[in-house]
């Protein structure tokens, strides 16, 4: 692809133009797309059947297997070669890569959670320039892990014989979930982009929200500006803070030198207008602009949406027990949310368009609250983006779920990159209310009947390697790189669900209704002091149905509608509860609306519980908000977005006043 004229400004493009694949071994090379995965490139070209359709799951599972490579060609002029500096990033490489520039091997990828930013004027060619990136397999790739650890770590999400997930930091669900097709996927999930820099650019742009009441906002405005020469150079910096007609600028005059300088330039702002969740007001966003002047001319530029507000948690004891629960802006907030899956099992085939409308049906149901559950991904910067505008709170998991981890050093290595990455990715969003270490491995390791399964010098380094990552090394680094912002090791933080003693305690996930095969009344006296799960599965609507499934797979369990029931004991669940309320239908489309009005009523019943034992119990999350294919499951919208009855009587159970 040819690239546009230089300038004495930085510039950036986007390198999505020109990609080509090609299984390695093969030599026979086919359009890409970029952000892509090479499931998506192999069902643009035909080779691959629709891996949600009917059960071509089983069909598509060869991928995982092999290599892949990606290649494109860009020219570069004589005149950008001459910028002080160039460099190319990655968004994101799905998962163990090698980028190859004109011959030279830039890096060795081995996180799909990390974005890197790679110095490559010395590489660079004028004219012609030839990128590929070889990805290797992610099960051949750890086979040898596997096979020197000798066992199966817990997690039995991964639906695979030899459970590999565990040893490499990409998205669990892609390995199977109990609502999830196994998609492992390959390729360049996030974008490539190349950027020419002359003078400084502003490498980091941190508003750190120091105290922020009606009154004042005290933030400081923490700038990592990096000088691309090799002198000192006297700088401008200015920082411009803007709300509608309101403009405030802090300026300051530094010598920059060569290579990375900090900088913290505090501000004060009176009376602000503070970020309000959804119901409370508006979720007012400033523009924070920062700006680096070299010589009078503008090298560099920032701009940042902020919403200034401030959120602590408060978990204390007290009287009842521990509690949870989120003051915003000095008032107890009744969070009210639900638990968010990632929107595709084909993660680049999200878009702007999806993430907008999945905000608009989470802000309609009256929530407040989304909880970025730890099996899926670091999301997107538009999710945050959405939540921003939208006033949503993000409750947000660190990777990790439903099973016991590695805590070898290239393991930690690899976490400790990927936290500091994307907490410094998303740390001026005013949504991110907190961290959270992981989903429900603590629990796991005290009551899924794991200590048996493994022998004593295994189970003790497995409880080891837990205190290891999620109580020293992410707190430390959630101190360093994100201070303020608040931490556990885990959730449920205690309670278990089948331990009435611990429901006092923290926040719980209740799956009393679900696996423990309880009506839904057991939820008006299980209450706990936040509900972070809890949850009963319906089939999606005939339409959605009909999108997988032809009218002779139209049964129960039919060999196809069970390969979209990933849950063993689903069926006989629904039917069991069913039975407590209706008389359950005999024809297949009667049993599946019949279930869409049980699931909604349950869920109803129990967000009206929660919400009537408040202040005791401050939080709602059902488990799950949508679906990453088209599938049987606990979600309120299906894959295609369609609002499931769930979805609809949450918006009446969340309203602003309840009538009960
Ligand atoms: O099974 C539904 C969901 C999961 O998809 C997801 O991982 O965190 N679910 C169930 C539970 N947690 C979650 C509770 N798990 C158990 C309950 C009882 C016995 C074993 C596991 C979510």
């Amino acid at each position: 692809m040819a690239i546009a004229g230089a300038s004495a400004q930085s510039q950036t493009y986007v390198l999505d133009k020109g990609w080509e694949f090609s299984q390695a071994g093969s030599n026979e090379w086919m359009s890409a797309r970029v952000p892509g995965t090479v499931h998506q490139d192999l069902l643009d070209h035909g080779r691959l059947p629709d891996p949600f359709y009917g059960m071509n799951e089983l069909k598509v599972q060869w991928v995982e297997k092999e290599d892949w490579l990606y290649r494109t060609v860009f020219t570069v002029t004589a005149d950008q070669l001459k910028s002080d500096a160039a460099w190319l990033t990655f968004e994101g490489l799905d998962t163990y890569a090698d980028v190859y520039l004109n011959g030279s091997l830039l890096l060795k990828a081995d996180n799909m959670f990390v974005g890197h930013k790679l110095a490559v004027k010395d590489v660079l060619r004028e004219g012609e320039n030839r990128l590929m990136i070889r990805f290797r397999s992610p099960v051949e790739e750890t086979a040898p892990q596997w096979d020197t650890d000798g066992f199966n770590y817990p997690a039995d999400n991964d639906h695979s014989e030899k459970r590999m997930s565990v040893y490499t930091r990409k998205a669990p669900y892609s390995y199977g979930w109990d609502w999830g097709i196994r998609l492992a996927t390959s390729g360049i999930w996030r974008p490539v982009k190349l950027t020419f820099c002359n003078g400084a650019a502003i490498d980091d742009f941190f508003v750190r929200q120091q105290e922020v009441t009606e009154q004042v906002a005290k933030v400081d405005n923490q700038l990592e500006i990096n000088n691309v020469i090799s002198t000192p150079k006297e700088a401008q910096v200015k920082v411009v803070y803007a709300y509608g007609e309101q403009a405030d600028t802090l300026t300051r005059t530094v010598v920059l030198q060569p290579g990375k300088n900090s900088l913290s330039m505090p501000a004060w702002i009176e009376k602000p207008h503070l970020w309000m969740p959804n119901g409370w007001g508006d979720p007012v966003l400033y523009t924070f602009t920062a700006t680096v002047s070299v010589d009078g001319k503008e090298v560099a530029s920032r701009e940042e949406a902020i919403g200034l507000r401030s959120i602590r948690v408060v978990m204390e004891d007290d009287k009842d027990g521990k509690s949870f629960y989120f003051e915003v802006n000095g008032k107890p907030m009744f969070a009210k949310g639900s638990n968010y899956i990632p929107g595709d099992a084909l993660l680049p085939n999200m878009t702007g368009e999806r993430y907008a409308r999945l905000f608009e049906d989470i802000r309609a149901a009256n929530m407040n609250m989304v909880r970025v559950w730890g099996g899926g991904i670091y999301e997107d910067d538009r999710f945050y983006e959405e939540a921003d505008r939208n006033g949503i709170l993000v409750w947000q998991d660190f990777i990790f779920a439903c099973t016991t981890y590695p805590h070898d050093p290239t393991f930690l290595k690899r976490v400790s990159e990927e936290a500091v990455y994307n907490m410094r990715r998303l740390r001026n969003h005013a949504s991110l209310a907190m961290w959270c270490g992981n989903n429900e491995i603590y629990e796991g390791m005290r009551y899924w009947g794991w200590k048996d399964k493994y022998s004593p010098v295994v189970w003790k380094e497995m409880t080891e390697g837990y205190d290891v990552l999620f109580r020293q090394l992410l707190p430390e680094l959630v101190a360093a790189n994100d201070p303020g912002r608040f931490y556990m090791h885990g959730s449920p933080y205690e309670a278990n669900w089948g331990r009435p003693e611990s429901w006092k305690i923290a926040d719980s996930h209740n799956w009393g209704t679900w696996y423990g095969q309880k009506p839904f009344e057991s939820l008006d006296t299980e209450i706990p002091r936040f509900m972070s799960e809890y949850g009963f599965q319906a089939f999606p609507e005939m339409k959605t149905i009909r999108m997988f499934a032809s009218p002779e797979d139209y049964e129960l369990e039919s060999p196809v509608m069970n390969a979209h029931q990933k849950a063993s004991i689903g069926n006989f669940l629904i039917k069991k509860t069913m039975a407590l309320y209706y008389k359950v239908p005999e024809k297949f489309e009667d049993l599946i609306y019949a279930g869409l009005i049980l699931q909604g009523q349950g869920m109803r019943h129990g967000i009206e519980a929660h919400r009537r034992h408040r202040p005791y119990c401050m939080g709602s999350l059902p488990w799950q908000l949508n679906d990453s294919w088209p599938v049987v499951s606990w979600s309120s919208i299906d894959y295609y977005g369609n609002w499931k009855a769930m979805h609809y009587q949450i918006r009446r159970a969340f309203a602003p006043v309840l009538v009960d």
